[in-house]
């Protein structure tokens, strides 16, 4: 791969086998021969952030390396998203696999159809705190992942996931 970049992936599940389809969705977004993945974050279990009342979440995140351009590669998230069946119907609602590009090296966008960084990764504990025991000198708007974290309201909620 020439002319790579690192970019910070995100991946929430609270429906079916979540567990799985967070393992499941890691080897099919590595499986691209211009994605190499980078590191892996711990898994987390999440209380739902707005939305209706729903299950608990688990989070994770992940960096890769990649010499896809930014639509490319939300096309292969989304790709991905929809070998699980991910269907679209409520906003912030229950899904099997959710996948969001939070950064894109340093690229920043507006554009609805693909907003770098994600615009509300800054608030939510349950990417920020994965992202900081991954990588615990990385930062966002300037700030360190792990102080944004700390100062985000769903962090109580957040517990890391362990095998029932
Ligand atoms: N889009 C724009 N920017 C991006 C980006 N950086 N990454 C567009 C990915 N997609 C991006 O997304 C809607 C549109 O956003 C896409 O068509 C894409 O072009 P979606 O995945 O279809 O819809 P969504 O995920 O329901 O909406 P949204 O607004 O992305 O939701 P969020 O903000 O991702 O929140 N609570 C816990 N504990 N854990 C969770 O994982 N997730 C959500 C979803 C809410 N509460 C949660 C969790
Ligand atoms: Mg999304």
């Amino acid at each position: 791969m020439s002319g790579t970049v690192r970019s910070v992936l995100a991946l929430g599940s609270n429906l079916g086998a979540s567990r799985d389809t967070l393992v499941g969705a890691v080897a099919e977004l590595a499986d691209h021969h211009e994605v190499r993945l980078h590191a892996l974050s711990p898994v987390v279990r999440t209380r739902p952030v707005g939305g209706p009342e729903q299950p608990d979440y688990l989070n994770m995140v992940l960096e890769v390396e990649t010499s896809l351009a930014p639509l490319e590669l939300l096309a292969h998230c989304q790709g991905v998203e929809e070998k699980y069946q991910r269907t679209r119907s409520v906003r912030w609602g229950p899904r099997t696999l959710d996948v969001d590009i939070i950064t894109y090296g340093s690229l920043t966008s507006d554009d609805p159809t693909l907003t770098l960084p994600h615009p509300r990764a800054a608030s939510r504990a349950f990417v920020l705190q994965p992202w900081a025991w991954m990588d615990p000198g990385a930062r966002l708007d300037g700030r360190l992942v792990s102080e944004l974290a700390a100062e985000a309201p769903d962090l109580l909620g957040l517990v890391p996931f362990e095998e029932d």
